[in-house]
Order: structure tokens, then C-alpha cells, then sequence
């Protein structure tokens, strides 16, 4: 028999959460590399409202909730009681995902691991992590788990002391595979791609998802611009892409195997340098005929919006369509970076519009809440969006130990972002300005939806 492991996408704790199309990507990548090496991969995704297929459940689950036809829906929710750091705030605080006796069932009804592995996403969720390595120690004691993602990668320091894995693992987890097998395992690894090269790697393993109403897509890893509020440079150092053939391939070998008809990108650049990726790729759809629709929660980068790139993602399916303008503030915008101007955003939207799209369609991020930002900064930003028809979008600020703003995030909250991490949650507005009060923010919301 095979040796197995066990990979765990643990709950999201948070006071709101909506599945604009998520899924545990990284996590995936690494159950299609153990595979290949001749692993048995089993996956409890606790986020999977329809991941109930445990055979010897003694509990009954919830229903899953409705999901819309495009892959996004509500996840399953439980109001719990916030952590003692989060007393302060007096607003619902929810678990999202299944059950936790669900979660138990699940767990107990699959074979002891040799290993498990579990992932993290945003920072402030890591209570979710706690209590799903709290669980999986009381089943399997004995057995190590080792926790990595984007949380152990911001806050190891933070992930040692509180989570009770046994080996927390900072960084791209390909890197860590022989150490996964070899040292952890104590098994030999025989499957070893150049993990610097993206085409090496096997497709994430989807194939574990209990109901894969819709699929991420990554063409690259990274992101060649520099913005001071971004994690990206932490996550990964360089910009990398995959041969768009390759992609359009695993697009088709979804839509074939599975029958996913929608995806989702997770790149942070897609549109960069479009010869490289973005024209080949769309042609490729479009030659291809796959009936497919693809979706980018994301942001796009407005300057890259040509009529030719405008049409082309129009035909080749592209329907939710979210772009990064962040301010319409031009000093803010040289203080961010300077991706983006007013006038890319002004050309874009026509091209857009030219293209088929309705101004319903295009929608542009706005960061709201950053250091030294006013509520009047963000009002503008609103209305200007609005006044050349396109759909604001509120990105409220989530503060990133590592960035570049990081010192001006940690001078400018009220709360200890430095000692915890709960306290990066994007829905405290943790560093508003003083401009920026409850009242306003929430007006801010409406005017951002038109009433
Ligand atoms: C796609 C994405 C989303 C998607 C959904 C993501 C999902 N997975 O479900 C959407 C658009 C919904 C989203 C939303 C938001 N996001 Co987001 N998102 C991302 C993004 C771009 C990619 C994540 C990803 O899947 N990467 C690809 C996979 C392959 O990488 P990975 O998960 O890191 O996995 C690798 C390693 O971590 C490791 N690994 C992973 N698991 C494991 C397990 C083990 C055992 C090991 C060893 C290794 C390992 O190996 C993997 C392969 O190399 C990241 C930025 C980035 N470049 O990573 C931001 C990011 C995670 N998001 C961020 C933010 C701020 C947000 C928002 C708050 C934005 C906002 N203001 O509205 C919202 C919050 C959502 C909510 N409250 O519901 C921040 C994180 C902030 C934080 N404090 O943690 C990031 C880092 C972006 C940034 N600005 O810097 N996001
Ligand atoms: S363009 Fe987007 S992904 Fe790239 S550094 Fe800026 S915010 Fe991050």
C-alpha cells in the first residue's frame, strides 16, 4: 500500500467572508507533486460546504449553500465567540466552512497518515488554523503536520509560537518537497521537476475536490511591479511565467475531464507585457473553442488595455473583469508606485465598452483606509469611477508585515499590528485616518454602490 498524507485547507475566521472564487490553489499544487512521488493524497477542505462524502459520518451536515452559476456563492457559517484581542469590536464574529464535527468526521474516517499537511491564507485567519491543527493533533497525535501558505510565509515567527504544527514552513512549497519526504517522511523522493521552471510542474490535483464548480489558473508566479502596500515581492522574489499553450492546455484538460466551464485567474500580472502572455493566451482560447468562462477576482492592470486586448478578452470569455486603480489621487498614485494613471483607467473603460462590455462589467478596485489617506481622498476616487462608468470596488487596507508601507501601517493604527496579526484584518480599517469614521465608511459604501 502506499504511503499517504493527509492535506487540510483549515476554516476562515473572520467577521465577513464571501467565495469570490476561492480555492486552495497552493495547497493543490503541492497534493499533484506528493502524488508523483508516489504518495496517496487525501484532501479535508473545510471551506467545501459539499465535502460531506466521509463514509462512516455519524453527523449529519448542513446543507451546502446555494452557489451562483458563475462558481461563487456563500460558504457555510457559524457566529462564534472572536478571540479575547478582538473584544473591542463589536460586530458578529463567524467560523466559515463546515462543521467542525463534520470536519472531525471527515478527519477520523480517512487512513493514519504518514504526514499532514496543512495550508494558510490571509494572516488574521490563523485562529482557523489553530483549531484544525488542535483537532487533527487529537486524532492523530503522533503524526506531523506541517503547515505553510501565506500566513507562515508573513508571520513564521508568529505560526511557530501559536499554531502547534510541528514544522512551520515559510516560502514556495515546491522548495520543501525532499525535505517533506525525505527528512519528515523518512521516505526517497523519485520525482524531482526544476520547480523554477513553472512548465515542469504537474497540474494542481482538482481532481481531490469534492464539487469543482470552478478552477483557478495561475500563468505565473510573482509580479514585476513593486507597490508598498504588496506582499508579492515577499511571496515570491521574481516574476515568472508558464507558456501560455501549456496554460490553455490545462484550461482544456479541465473542461474535459471535469467539466469545469468556469475560471478563475489568480495571477498577480496577468496583462503584463501581453505578447508575452495575454495575447497568445486569448488567441489560444478563442481558436480553441472551449466554452469557457473566465472570471479575475484579482486586479488587472489598466494600462495594459489596448482595443486589440479589449477585444480579445471579450471573445474569449472573460465576464468578471476587476482592475486595480486604488486612488484617482495622482500624488498617491506616485506614492504607490505609479502602475497606474487616470487616463489608462479613462482609455480602458472606453475600449472596454467598445468591446461589448456594459459599464456593469468593469469594475475597479479602490484601497480605502491606507495611512495618511482621508475619507475625502476616497469619496473622489468613488465618484470619478462612477462619473466615467465603471463599478467602484472598496479594497479595504490590510496591512502586510514586510511591505514597504509596513512602518507608516504600524505608525498610523491604533492597534499592535506587530504583535498581532488578527489585527491586519482589512475589515477593521486598521489604519484609517481619522477622516475615515465608521459613519463615513459606510456611506462610502453606498455611494460606491450608487445609492
Ligand atoms: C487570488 C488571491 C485572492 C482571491 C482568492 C484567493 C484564494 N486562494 O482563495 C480573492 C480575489 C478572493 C482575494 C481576496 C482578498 N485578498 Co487575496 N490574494 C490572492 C493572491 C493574488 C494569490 C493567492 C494564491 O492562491 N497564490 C498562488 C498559490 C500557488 O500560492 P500560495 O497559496 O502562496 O501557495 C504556495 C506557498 O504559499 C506554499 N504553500 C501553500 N500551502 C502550503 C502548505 C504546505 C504544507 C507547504 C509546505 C507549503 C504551502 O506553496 C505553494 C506553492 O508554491 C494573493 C497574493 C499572492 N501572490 O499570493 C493575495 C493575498 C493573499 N490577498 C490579500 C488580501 C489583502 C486580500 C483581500 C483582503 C483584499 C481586499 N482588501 O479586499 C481580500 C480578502 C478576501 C476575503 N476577506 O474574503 C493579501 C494577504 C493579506 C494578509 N494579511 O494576509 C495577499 C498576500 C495580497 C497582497 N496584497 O499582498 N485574494
Ligand atoms: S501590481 Fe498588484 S500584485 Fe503587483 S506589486 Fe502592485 S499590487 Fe502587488
Amino acid at each position: 500500500m502506499k504511503p499517504s498524507v493527509l492535506l487540510v485547507n483549515p476554516w476562515i475566521y473572520d467577521f465577513a467572508a464571501y467565495d469570490y472564487w476561492m480555492k486552495p490553489l497552493g495547497l493543490m499544487y503541492m497534493a499533484s507533486y506528493l502524488r508523483e512521488n508516489g504518495l496517496e493524497v487525501r484532501l479535508v477542505d473545510c471551506l467545501d460546504g459539499y465535502a460531506t462524502q466521509a463514509a462512516s459520518m455519524a453527523v449529519t451536515p448542513r446543507r451546502p449553500p446555494r452557489r451562483k452559476p458563475g462558481g461563487h456563492g456563500k460558504f457555510l457559517r457559524q457566529r462564534i465567540v472572536a478571540p479575547p484581542a478582538l473584544d473591542m469590536i463589536a460586530r458578529p464574529y463567524h467560523r466559515y466552512g463546515i462543521d467542525p464535527e463534520i470536519f472531525t468526521a471527515m478527519v477520523r474516517s480517512v487512513e493514519k497518515p504518514r504526514a499532514i499537511l496543512a495550508t494558510s491564507m490571509m494572516t488574521y485567519w490563523y485562529p482557523g488554523v489553530i483549531d484544525a491543527i488542535s483537532i487533527l493533533k487529537e486524532i492523530f497525535p503522533e503524526i506531523p503536520v506541517i503547515l505553510g501558505g501565506i500566513y507562515t510565509t508573513l508571520c513564521p515567527e508568529h505560526a511557530r509560537a501559536h499554531t502547534g504544527a510541528d514544522y512551520v514552513l515559510a516560502g514556495a512549497g515546491e522548495g520543501y518537497v525532499d525535505l517533506i519526504l525525505e527528512k519528515i517522511m523518512g521516505l526517497s523522493l523519485s520525482y524531482r521537476p526544476d520547480s523554477k521552471n513553472l512548465d515542469a510542474l504537474p497540474y494542481p490535483a482538482w481532481d481531490l475536490l469534492s464539487h469543482p464548480d470552478q478552477l483557478p489558473v495561475l500563468t505565473s508566479r510573482g509580479c514585476p511591479c513593486r507597490c508598498p502596500y504588496c506582499a508579492t515581492k515577499i511571496l515570491n522574489r521574481t516574476f515568472r511565467r508558464r507558456d501560455p499553450r501549456r496554460v490553455v492546455d490545462e484550461i482544456a484538460h479541465w473542461r474535459k475531464t471535469l467539466g469545469v466551464k468556469n475560471f478563475s485567474f489568480y495571477d498577480d500580472a496577468l496583462l503584463v507585457r501581453p505578447e508575452e502572455m495575454a495575447i497568445p493566451l486569448l488567441k489560444d482560447i478563442i481558436i480553441r473553442h472551449l466554452d469557457t468562462v473566465f472570471h479575475c477576482p484579482n486586479g488587472l492592470h489598466l494600462s495594459e488595455i489596448t482595443p486589440y486586448i479589449a477585444t480579445l478578452l471579450f471573445r474569449a470569455g472573460f465576464r468578471t473583469l476587476r482592475f486595480g486603480l486604488e486612488t484617482t489621487d495622482r500624488d498617491r498614485q506616485r506614492a504607490l508606485g505609479g502602475k497606474v494613471e487616470n487616463v489608462h483607467f479613462e482609455q480602458a473603460t472606453a475600449y472596454l465598452r467598445e468591446a461589448g462590455y456594459e459599464a456593469d462589467d468593469i469594475a475597479v478596485y479602490l484601497l480605502c483606509g491606507l495611512p495618511g489617506q482621508s475619507a475625502g481622498e476616497i469619496r473622489e476616487s468613488i465618484r470619478y469611477v462612477r462619473s466615467h462608468d465603471a463599478r467602484p470596488i472598496l479594497a479595504e487596507y490590510s496591512p502586510i508585515p514586510g511591505t514597504a508601507l509596513w512602518d507608516a501601517a504600524r505608525q498610523s493604527s491604533p492597534y499592535p499590528l506587530a504583535e498581532e496579526p488578527l489585527f491586519h484584518n482589512n475589515s477593521l480599517l486598521p489604519c484609517a485616518h481619522p477622516t475615515l469614521t465608521t459613519l463615513e465608511y459606510h456611506a462610502m459604501k453606498r455611494l460606491s454602490r450608487g445609492n
